[in-house]
Order: structure tokens, then sequence, then C-alpha cells
């Protein structure tokens, strides 16, 4: 799924990169077992294609969709103050994207003369592949290792660090896709690539009133939509599908029993769609729908109680003033700090 020239490119100038070969039997995989059952669903992984990643990007300069703002204002203010705590040589960023973000972690990290590495971790090729160049006249002779990867399943090859002490970011409330019993998996799985002066950070949105939250993930301007679409318009690519984009409506709509919102497409007609790679036919009664993202909200609480089951404690919690998202660092359970 990634154009091999280009990320040779990267090579050539000294990036170490590791593609994942797997990305197209998994994506395969997911769209079988999320379309043959019932209800629907498919995994929000799948968004970010070269398009998909810009329409996310174009997300967070919309007015409605407040939480790349929000995480963006309290690092600026707290980033010196972690770079004091963690004085980090490497930083590990889980789901990178695009890194327009990561300059206000990095940058206090690099003015405290620690950092040596980075090493991004995300499925978008494309996103990561445009990253890179700006980050390395940002901060020259800084290592990069970026790892074309899900790290939903592939973090054990992140674990030796080459630069301790090691700061993980899981920022942009990425954390907020994962189901309770996947956080608490995804949890114990990244404790063993910290060791007793490395830390955890992790950037979450906070339960709130959903007047606000739910226009954020559906704005005037449709960009929300449009992303939410453009998973089908992946798996027609990627699976020689036929899916109608505009067949199906972008839906939200706000659980407050399990606090988080959930976006659907929902099919405004009877339909069949196929979907040649799998030799699947897959059917859509008039108004059913595919339940493509779960974007769940925190409590302090919430977090820390998920922490401690993983071994982890919370070293230090930053949230705005009138609370609306969360920053959280976390560092193994009994170590100094
Ligand atoms: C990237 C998972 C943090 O849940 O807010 C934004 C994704 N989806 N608008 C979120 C998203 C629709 C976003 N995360």
């Amino acid at each position: 799924m990634t154009a091999p020239s280009r990320l040779a490119a990267l090579e050539a100038i000294g990036v170490e990169l590791h593609a994942c070969p797997e990305t197209w039997t998994a994506l395969a995989a997911d769209v079988l077992e999320g379309l043959s059952s019932s209800p629907k669903s498919l995994p929000p992984k799948w968004f970010y294609d070269a398009r998909g990643s810009e329409l996310f990007d174009a997300i967070c300069e919309q007015p409605e969709y407040y939480p790349t703002r929000r995480e963006a204002a309290l690092l600026r203010e707290i980033g010196g103050a972690i770079a004091a705590d963690v004085p980090a040589g490497e930083v590990v960023e889980l789901g990178s994207g695009s890194s327009l973000k990561s300059p206000l972690l990095l940058d206090p990290l690099w003015a405290a003369g620690t950092l040596r590495r980075y090493v991004p971790v995300d499925v978008s090729a494309t996103a990561v592949e445009r990253a890179v160049p700006a980050l390395l006249e940002r901060y020259p002779g800084l290592e990069i290792d970026a790892r074309v990867c899900d790290f939903t399943a592939e973090l054990g090859a992140l674990r030796a660090c080459r630069r301790p002490p090691r700061l993980i970011a899981f920022l942009g409330s990425t954390i907020g896709n994962v189901q309770p019993a996947e956080l608490q998996d995804f949890l114990l799985r990244v404790r063993p690539l910290l060791g007793p002066r490395d830390a955890l950070l992790v950037g979450h949105d906070l339960v709130k009133d959903p007047a606000v939250i739910v226009p954020a993930y559906d704005d005037a301007a449709g960009v929300t939509a449009a992303f939410n679409r453009n998973v089908l318009a992946v798996v027609n690519r990627e699976l020689h599908a036929d899916f109608e984009l505009d067949a199906f409506a972008h839906e939200v709509s706000w659980n407050a029993a399990l606090e988080r919102i959930e976006i659907r497409l929902r099919s405004r007609t009877a339909q069949v769609v196929r979907i040649a790679s799998l030799g699947l036919e897959v059917t859509f009664q008039a108004g059913e729908s595919i339940l493509t993202e779960i974007s769940r909200k925190f409590r302090r609480e919430v977090i820390e109680r998920a922490a401690a089951r993983a071994g982890l404690a919370l070293r230090a919690w930053h949230a705005d003033a009138d609370e609306w998202y969360g920053v959280s660092l976390l560092s193994p359970a009994g170590s100094a700090g």
C-alpha cells in the first residue's frame, strides 16, 4: 500500500525505516470480519491513507474540533516540565501521523540537550514520509527511526531503547479509539518497553457536556463526514469494492453510559456491495449502519485505574482550566520517578 521508491528516498538521506508488510492482509481480515458481523464495523485505523491523513489534518483546523488545539496549548504550557521530569534521549511517538504537533514535545527536549533519537510509529506511510524532512531540518543530527506499522500489533519491535531514558508519547487522544479491554491490553504491552527512568505520556480528551463534544465530530463544513466516508474509498481501492460513498450518511452520537462518541456510516437505502478481492457480497438493509469509530472521553480515575492494573503509576496529571483536555505522565509503578 506504500510507494516503496519514496520510502527508499528517505533511507537515502539516512533515515532508518521499518515498514511492516502485513498491512494489506490485515485490512482484508478486518474488512472481512467487520462487514460479516452484526452489527457491522470497521476499525478506525483504516481511515488514514494519504487522503484520510490530509482530511484528518483538515479536521484539526475546524472550529468545532477542539482536541488538537487544546492539546497543543497544554503541551506548550507543560513541555518544559516534562523535559525536566524525563530527560529523554529517545522519543517514541505512537500514531505520529504527519508529526505536525511533535515539536511541542521535541522542542523542549532538544533545547534541554537530551534528545538524540525520534521513533515515529504510524500506519500511514505517506504521513510519516512527509513528516521526516521537516524534522531533520528542525533538529540537525537527530536520529530518526521511522516505523510504518500498526502499533496496536507491532509493539514488540520497539523493545530495545538505544538512547535511554525513553519517553513514549501517545498523543492526540488516539487512546480514545481503544475499548476498555483493549486499553488494558495496550498498557500491558507498553509496560515492558519502559525502564525505571522511562515514561509514557498520554493525551486524552475528557468527559464534558456532549453539546461541546458532538459538534467536534460533525463539523459544519462536512470535513469529518468526508473523513468518515474515506474508509469506504480505501476499501474500494485496496480490495476492489464498489461502495458508493454518497449512499452512506455520516452519523455521530454520544453514548452517555460508555462516555464515548460513536461514529457510523448509515446506508441510505437497501443495497448490495461487492468486495471483489474478498469474493464477498455485503447486504445492507435501508438504515443499517457500519460503526467506523469510537472516541472515548476520559476521567482521571479511569486513566489512573487502567494504568495501575498494568503496573504503571500516574506520575503527573495536567488538564486545562476548564478540564476539556488532559495529559497524563505514567511511569513504572515503584520506580523513583
Ligand atoms: C485521532 C482518534 C483522536 O477521536 O477525536 C476525529 C479521530 N475522528 N474526528 C478523535 C477523529 C473524527 C480522533 N482521534
